[in-house]
């Protein structure tokens, strides 16, 4: 009896959690997703004015539920010497989520080469990988085939990982919810990473 009404309390108020790592140059949006999909994904939350988003110096983070899912984000600085705190992160991570910023043609080699190290790492194999090309609400940005083509010659480095290019405008939050969805169905399936438990009270 103990049992039957441990694995059904399990089953009613268990998580599965998810850490997920928010990274990509700095201005790219990063901290504008997150707190969009705080306030898409939390009804509790109270979202920030998005116009007051500063870049991200150090660490945002952020928890969602999804169903029997929890993520919780690490929202990582971009500027270069922050980059190298990056890979710190990889070994606990269950899912990428990669964000470009659209409206930057000059800086796409800079955001590939950043790409390139990240998806490298042997710390990182086999984990989801979600590639945002954000600020689609300015007239004549990249589009999701421009990313693709300019980022094709990583397609050998993405391997057999799932991975999709998402087009994105993190202000208005479009693209958002169907990313995070995404994500939350790849983590909850890789048999690789598997989740860490965790009884909600
Ligand atoms: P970061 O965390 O990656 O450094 P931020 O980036 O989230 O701080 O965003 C950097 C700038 O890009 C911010 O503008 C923010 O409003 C803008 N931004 C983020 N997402 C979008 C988007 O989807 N569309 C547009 N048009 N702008 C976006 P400021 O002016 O505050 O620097």
């Amino acid at each position: 009896m103990y049992t039957l009404l441990s694995g059904l309390y399990k089953y009613m108020f268990q998580k599965d959690e998810y850490c997920v790592l928010i990274l990509g140059l700095d201005n790219a949006g990063k901290t504008t997703f997150l707190e969009q999909t705080k306030t898409k994904f939390s009804k509790s939350y109270k979202g920030m004015n998005l116009s007051k988003v500063t870049t991200t110096v150090g660490l945002n983070i952020g928890t969602i539920d999804v169903g029997k899912a929890r993520l919780m984000f690490w929202d990582l600085g971009g500027q270069e010497e922050l980059q190298s705190l990056w890979d710190k992160y990889y070994a606990e991570s269950h899912g990428v989520i990669y964000v470009i910023d659209s409206t930057d043609e000059e800086r796409l080699s800079e955001s590939k080469e950043a790409f390139e190290k990240m998806i490298c790492s042997e710390a990182l194999e086999g984990v989801p990988l979600l590639i945002l090309a954000n600020k689609q609400d300015v007239p004549n940005c990249l589009s999701v085939p421009d990313i693709k083509t300019a980022f094709s010659d990583s397609a050998p480095k993405i391997g057999k990982r799932d991975c999709l290019v998402q087009p994105c405008t993190a202000l208005t939050g479009d693209g958002v919810n169907e990313g995070i969805q995404w994500m939350v169905k790849c983590v909850m399936r890789n048999i690789h990473r598997p989740p860490r438990q965790k009884d909600i009270t």
